[in-house]
């Protein structure tokens, strides 16, 4: 099974923390986004959105953070993708985050991270105030579900934590404005207690280059 990452990927650093959560046994394919190896014809061969994360398991090719990490609980037998009907919150979370959370988190990562980091100076200060003024609205709408629960569907870990928590390690590079938000805060604290969640990524790695 090959895992295509890169560790400025929020998406990637999703799929790679469950594969090292479940102690999976998967190939890393580093894939260098600031060399632009994501747009080379041989990862659109397998991506062709040219995005990742990208898992290739027995022929089977699959991209798409999510849907990358249900297969990988799936393959190891994990409730973390569970057969019942928190299945249908898991999605909800899913498209939620992709929709609303992890867009604007991703944006401001973008402008005040990326951009920095590739020496560009052509930050976009209306993307970072509407991101910012976005943020501040979901992140609220998560706040309030977090409160008296541990985990976002149910009583134990799930895809979902990993889907939408992903945001919050992030934040201080990205500076998305997380906060003044305690029950996030309390909800990471007890994620950063997985050895996987504090470091997701493999330490060698096969190149894509
Ligand atoms: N919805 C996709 C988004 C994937 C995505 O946007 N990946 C980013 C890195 S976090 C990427 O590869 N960007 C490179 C590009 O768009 O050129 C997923 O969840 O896998």
């Amino acid at each position: 099974m090959k895992l295509y990452y890169h560790e400025i990927s929020s998406n990637a650093r999703k799929a790679c923390a469950v594969a090292k959560h479940l102690a999976l046994d998967v190939d890393y394919v580093a894939v260098d986004l600031t060399k632009g190896e994501h747009k080379t014809p041989e990862f659109l061969a397998i991506n062709p959105n040219g995005k990742l994360p990208a898992l290739i398991d027995n022929g089977k090719v699959l991209w798409e953070s999510n849907a990358i990490m249900c297969h990988l609980a799936d393959k190891a037998g994990s409730d973390l993708w569970p057969k019942d009907e928190r299945q249908i919150d898991i999605v909800r979370w899913f498209c939620w985050e992709q929709a609303h959370f992890t867009r604007h988190a991703g944006t401001l990562f973008f402008e005040n991270f990326i951009k920095p980091a590739m020496g560009r100076d052509d930050i976009n200060a209306e993307a970072v105030r509407e991101a910012t003024e976005f943020l501040h609205r979901f992140a609220g709408v998560l706040d309030v579900h977090l409160e008296g629960r541990d985990y976002l569907v149910g009583n134990a870990l799930t895809v979902a934590d990993f889907a939408v928590g992903v945001v919050v390690p992030l934040a201080a590079t990205g500076k998305v404005p997380l906060d003044g938000y305690a029950e996030i805060g309390r909800w990471q604290a007890a994620l950063n207690e997985l050895p996987a969640w504090r470091e997701p990524f493999p330490e060698k790695v096969a190149s894509a280059a």
